[in-house]
C-alpha cells in the first residue's frame, strides 16, 4: 500500500521530475533569497548551470550557521504575507532557526506525512495518538495533519501528561503513537506503575523520531509496548518529521525523492561517498517555495541504498541515524559516539534504558564518567555488575571509563517533553 503512486515509479521518472523541481527551486532561491544569489554569484554560478540533480555538487552547501547569519527570515524566498505559518528548530543552543511555509508547502508537508503513515501501515480507519509537543516544534502540528490528510483520527494530546496518555491509549483504543523514543520509554514505565499492561490495548505501532534509536532500544520498545517500532526522521530547516520513513519492512527510512533530494558526504572533505558508505546526510528541498534549501549540511550520519525493497516503493533508503556528525566525543584522543553507550546499557537486564555522560576536565586531562539505572527489583551484587558493565564499556569504547555511577532507578531525569539530553560536557565551564 502506498499512499500516492509516485513512491514506487520508476528512477526515471522520478528523476525527470526531480530534474524539473530542482531547476525551479534554484530559479526561486536565485531570484528571491539574497544569501543564494552572493552564493551563486561568488561561485561564478547562474541557475541556468544547475539543469539536473547531477549539477547540484557545484554548489556550495548551505549551513546551520547560514540560517543563523539571517535569522530571522533572511532565508525566506516569499514576502511574511505569503506565510501562512511559521515553526523553529528544536535546538537547545543559540537562537532557534525560523521556517516558514506557503499554503503549497504545508500541503506538501501533510502529505509526505501521510506518505509516512501508510508506510508505517496506518489507515484511515486508524487512531493515532500524537504526543510530539504542539507548538513551534515541527512534530507536533506536522503529525497531526499528516493524520488528518490521511483521513485517520488524530488525538492532539501532545507531549508529556503521561498518565492521560495511559488512560487515552486504553479508552479511547489507539492503534498508534507517535513519539520521541525515549518518551515511548517512559510511557511503558508510567503504565507500569498504573498496573496498566500496555502490551494487553489495541496498540500496535509506535512511530519514533526527533531523536536518534539504536537497534537495542527499538527491541526494547517493541517488546515493552508489544507493538512494531517504525522510525520516522525529518528536521526543521527542510520540512519538519515526513523528510524519510521506514515501511513495515523496517530495513531503512524511505525518502520522498521527489520532494527532498539526498546526498551523502564525507563531514571532513564535503566530497560524496560510494553508495553504502557512511558520512552526513545533505538535503535540497525540491517542493517548496517559502524557504528553498539548497545542498544543507544536516550534520545527520547515514547511509543511502538505492536498492529494491521489498515493499515495492523505488524511492531511495538511508539507514537510521544513530549519530550525528557533532556528537563525536573526543577524550584523551579516543572518538566515541553516545549510542556506543547505549548499546551497552541495553545488553544489562539489571539496569535500566536510561543513562548519562557527563565529561568534566581536571587539570589537563578529560574524564568520563557513566551513569545508570539499576531497575527497581534489582537483587543483586553491585560491585559484581559494575565490573562486568565496565567491561563491556571497555570493549566497546576501546577504553574505560574513569567512572560508572549505579544509581538508583529513576533518578536520571526523564524527559516528558521534546528530546533527551544523554550527553553534558562540563570541559568548556
Ligand atoms: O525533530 C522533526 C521531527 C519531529 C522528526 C518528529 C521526527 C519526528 P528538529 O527539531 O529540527 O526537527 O530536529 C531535527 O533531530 O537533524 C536529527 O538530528 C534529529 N532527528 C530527527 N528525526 C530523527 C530520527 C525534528 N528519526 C534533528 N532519528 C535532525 C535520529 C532524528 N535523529
Amino acid at each position: 500500500m502506498v499512499f500516492d503512486s509516485t513512491e514506487a515509479a520508476p528512477r526515471e521518472e522520478l528523476r525527470e521530475v526531480q530534474d524539473g523541481r530542482l531547476r525551479e527551486t534554484v530559479r526561486n532561491a536565485y531570484e528571491n533569497v539574497e544569501f543564494y544569489r552572493e552564493t551563486f554569484d561568488e561561485a561564478g554560478l547562474s541557475p541556468a548551470d544547475i539543469e539536473s540533480v547531477e549539477d547540484l555538487s557545484k554548489l556550495p552547501f548551505t549551513t546551520k550557521e547560514d540560517f543563523r547569519d539571517h535569522y530571522p527570515t533572511g532565508m525566506f524566498a516569499v514576502d511574511m504575507d505569503d506565510v501562512i505559518r511559521v515553526h523553529a528548530s528544536s535546538g537547545t543552543t543559540g537562537k532557534p532557526k525560523i521556517v516558514g511555509y506557503t499554503r503549497e508547502d504545508l500541503d506538501v508537508w501533510n502529505k509526505a506525512v501521510a506518505r509516512c503513515l501508510v508506510a508505517a501501515g496506518v489507515g484511515p480507519d486508524d487512531v493515532v495518538q500524537n504526543a510530539y509537543g504542539y507548538g513551534l516544534f515541527t512534530g507536533g502540528l506536522g503529525l497531526h495533519q499528516g493524520v488528518e490528510e490521511l483521513g485517520a483520527t488524530v488525538i492532539p494530546i501532545g507531549g508529556g501528561n503521561t498518565q492521560r496518555q495511559v488512560e487515552l491509549l486504553s479508552d479511547l483504543g489507539s492503534d498508534v503513537i507517535a513519539c520521541t523514543p525515549s518518551y515511548a520509554l517512559y510511557l511503558a514505565e508510567v503504565a507500569d506503575d498504573m498496573g496498566v499492561d500496555i502490551r494487553d490495548l489495541p496498540l500496535r505501532t509506535v512511530i519514533f523520531g526527533a531523536e536518534p534509536c539504536t537497534e537495542p532500544m527499538r527491541n526494547e520498545i517493541e517488546a515493552r509496548l508489544g507493538v512494531t517500532g517504525i522510525d520516522i526522521y525529518g528536521l526543521s530547516e527542510i520540512v519538519g518529521p515526513g523528510v524519510s520513513v521506514e515501511c513495515e519492512a523496517q530495513d531503512g527510512l524511505h525518502i520522498w525523492e521527489d520532494y527532498f533530494y539526498p546526498e551523502v558526504v564525507d563531514p571532513n572533505t564535503g566530497d560524496p561517498v560510494e553508495e553504502g558508505e557512511e558520512g552526513e546526510l545533505v538535503l535540497t528541498t525540491l517542493a517548496k517555495d517559502a524557504l528553498p534549501v539548497l545542498r544543507y549540511r544536516t550534520g545527520d550520519l547515514t547511509t543511502l541504498d538505492y536498492g529494491t525493497c521489498e515493499c515495492g516503493r523505488t524511492c531511495v533508503r538511508m539507514d537510521n541515524i544513530t549519530g550525528r556528525s557533532d556528537d563525536l566525543i573526543i577524550v584523551r584522543g579516543v572518538n566515541f559516539y553516545p549510542s556506543e553507550v547505549e548499546s551497552v546499557v541495553l545488553e544489562f537486564d539489571e539496569i535500566a534504558p536510561h543513562y548519562r555522560i557527563d565529561l568534566r576536565r581536571e587539570g589537563n586531562l578529560d574524564r568520563v564518567e557513566i551513569t545508570v539505572e539499576l531497575v527497581e527489583e534489582f537483587g543483586g551484587s553491585l560491585s559484581d555488575l559494575e565490573g562486568r558493565i565496565q567491561k563491556r564499556l571497555s570493549n566497546v569504547l576501546s577504553f574505560t571509563p574513569d567512572e560508572l555511577n549505579l544509581v538508583e532507578y529513576g533518578d536520571i531525569a526523564r524527559t516528558e517533553v521534546g528530546k533527551v539530553q544523554r550527553v553534558y560536557d562540563h570541559r568548556g565551564q
